[in-house]
C-alpha cells in the first residue's frame, strides 16, 4: 500500500511527533487541529509542548516542506486520530473529541482512505467511530457493512510511548494494531512501518483497545501495591524504600516505587475505561485507582502531623510536576498536595519547581514558586513530591534540621 498523504488530526503530545515522524520519511503530512495558535506555531517550525528533540524534528519537517498544518481537513490517503480521550463526571469515558474528528474529516474521505484510530479509547470505541463515519457518508461503504471489501479501512493503533521519550520510543516500540477486518489490519501495518521499527504485531480492533488499557492499568495496579505497601510502612514504622530493596532481591518480585500519588493523563484515566465497561469484573482495578488516587490524603496527613510541632511553620514543597525530570503538570498528585496544604496552611507553603518558570492557574494565587536555594533555607518542613536531579543533589547537610517527608525515596537512595 502507498500512502503519499497523511493527515493527523490533533497535534498534541501523539498527534505532533507521530506527524513529524512520518515527515522524516518523507511523506506528506498534513496536520489538522482546531487551535489556531498551536497550527500557526507548528507552520512558523515551532512546538507548543516540551518534549525532547521533537523542535528539532518540527522544525526540519516544516522548512523542508513536508509537515503544513491547518484548522480544516484536506483530502488525503490516511487518517490518523490522536485527539484526547478524557473521562467525564463519575468515570465515564468522553469521546467527544473521537466524535468531532470524525465529523471534520467525514467530508474529504474518499474511496480506499484508511482510518486509524490513535486515541487510547474504551473497548468498541473504533467500531462506534465506523459506524458513524458511515452515517455520515452514506455513499461509501465502510467495514462493518463491507467486510474486506469496503471502500474506506478502518484500524485502533494505540501509542504507547512514554513522555519524555516520545521520539525513541515511537520508532523503537512494537506496535499493536487491530484492523476492524484483516485487510484494514494490513493497511495500518504497511503505513506504521514506514517510520516503526519495532514489530507491528496484528489483532482486531477490540483487542487491541483492550490491550492498551491493559498496559497502563497493569503499572497502575502495581504502584498501587508500593503505595499500599508505604502506607503500611508508615503504620508499623518500617523504611519501605529499605523493604522494597530488599524484596526485590527475590528472583520473582519486582515492586515498583511509592511516590505521592499516580499522575499524567493516562494512568490515572485509561483503567477507568475496564471499570466503566465491567464494572462488576474490575474488582482490582478499581481497588487500586483508589488506592492511589488515596495517596495525597495520606501525604497531607503526615505533613500535618508534622507541623504539630511548630507554631507557624514554613513547609517547602519540592516538585509539582506529575513525574521526575518533566513540566508536565497535568493530573499531578503534587499539585493537588500543594494546592490542599496551601488551603490548610495559609501564607505558610512554598513551591519548588526547577521545570517551570510560572505556576498554573490553580497555585497562582495560593503559594509562591520559589528557588531552591531560598526554599530550603526558610523551611521548617520539607516535602520531597517529585524526584527531579536537582533534588537528589541536596546536601543532606542543609536537611539536618529540618522535618523532611520524602515520598518518593530520593534520600533513601542517595
Ligand atoms: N509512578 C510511581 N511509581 C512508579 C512508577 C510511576 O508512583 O514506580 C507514577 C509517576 O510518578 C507518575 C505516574 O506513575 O505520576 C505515571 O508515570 P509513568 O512513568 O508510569 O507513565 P506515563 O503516564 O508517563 O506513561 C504511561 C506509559 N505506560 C506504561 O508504562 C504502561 C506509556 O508507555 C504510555 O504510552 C502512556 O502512559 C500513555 O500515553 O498511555
Amino acid at each position: 500500500m502507498e500512502f503519499e498523504t497523511i493527515s493527523v488530526v490533533g497535534l498534541g503530545y501523539i498527534g505532533l511527533p507521530t506527524a513529524a515522524a512520518f515527515a522524516a520519511r518523507r511523506k506528506r503530512v498534513i496536520g489538522i487541529d482546531v487551535n489556531q495558535h498551536t497550527v500557526d506555531t507548528i507552520n512558523r517550525g515551532a512546538v507548543h509542548i516540551v518534549e525532547p528533540d521533537l523542535d528539532m524534528l518540527v522544525h526540519a519537517a516544516v522548512t523542508q516542506g513536508y509537515l503544513r498544518a491547518t484548522t480544516t481537513p484536506e483530502p488525503a490517503d490516511a487518517f490518523l486520530i490522536a485527539v484526547p480521550t478524557p473521562f467525564a463526571d463519575g468515570f465515564k469515558p468522553d469521546l467527544t473529541f473521537i466524535e468531532a474528528a470524525s465529523r471534520a474529516i467525514a467530508p474529504v474521505l474518499k474511496k480506499g482512505d484508511l482510518v486509524v484510530l490513535e486515541s487510547t479509547s474504551p473497548v468498541g470505541a473504533t467500531e462506534q467511530m465506523a459506524v458513524r463515519l458511515a452515517e455520515l457518508r452514506t455513499d461509501l461503504t465502510f467495514p462493518q457493512q463491507a467486510g474486506e471489501g469496503s471502500d474506506i479501512r478502518i484500524a485502533h493503533c494505540p501509542e504507547r510511548v512514554l513522555p519524555g521519550h516520545v521520539i525513541r520510543e515511537l520508532i523503537e516500540n512494537d506496535r499493536v494494531i487491530g484492523g476492524m477486518t484483516p485487510r484494514c489490519g494490513e493497511a495500518a501495518r504497511d503505513l506504521y512501518q514506514s517510520f516503526v521499527r519495532g514489530e507491528c504485531i496484528l489483532t482486531d480492533a477490540r483487542t487491541a483497545e483492550m490491550c492498551k488499557l491493559t498496559e497502563n492499568s497493569f503499572r497502575d495496579v502495581n504502584i498501587a501495591f508500593a503505595n499500599e505497601l508505604s502506607m503500611i510502612c508508615d503504620r508499623l514504622d518500617i523504611n519501605v524504600w529499605e523493604l522494597i530493596r530488599l524484596a526485590n532481591r527475590h528472583p520473582r518480585v519486582s515492586i515498583l516505587q511509592p511516590g505521592p500519588g499516580v499522575g499524567g493523563h493516562c494512568i490515572a484515566v485509561d483503567p477507568w475505561f475496564i471499570v466503566d465497561s465491567a464494572p462488576e469484573q474490575a474488582r482490582l482495578i478499581r481497588t487500586a485507582r483508589m488506592v492511589n488516587d488515596d495517596k495525597p490524603r495520606h501525604v497531607i496527613e503526615r505533613v500535618e502531623r508534622a507541623a504539630r510541632r511548630f507554631r507557624e511553620p514554613v513547609i517547602a514543597c519540592l516538585g509539582l510536576a506529575f513525574k521526575a525530570n518533566i513540566d508536565d503538570l497535568r493530573e499531578s498528585p503534587a499539585v493537588e498536595i500543594v494546592r490542599r496544604l496551601s488551603e490548610r496552611f495559609p501564607g505558610q507553603v512554598v513551591a519548588v519547581e526547577p521545570n517551570i518558570r510560572k505556576l498554573p492557574d490553580v497555585l497562582k494565587e495560593a503559594v509562591p514558586l520559589c528557588d531552591m536555594h531560598d526554599a530550603l533555607t526558610e523551611a521548617d518542613i520539607v516535602v520531597i513530591l517529585v524526584d527531579h536531579m536537582q533534588f537528589k543533589q541536596v546536601d543532606p547537610v542543609k536537611l539536618q534540621a529540618k522535618v523532611v517527608i520524602d515520598t518518593r525515596g530520593v534520600l533513601a537512595h542517595g
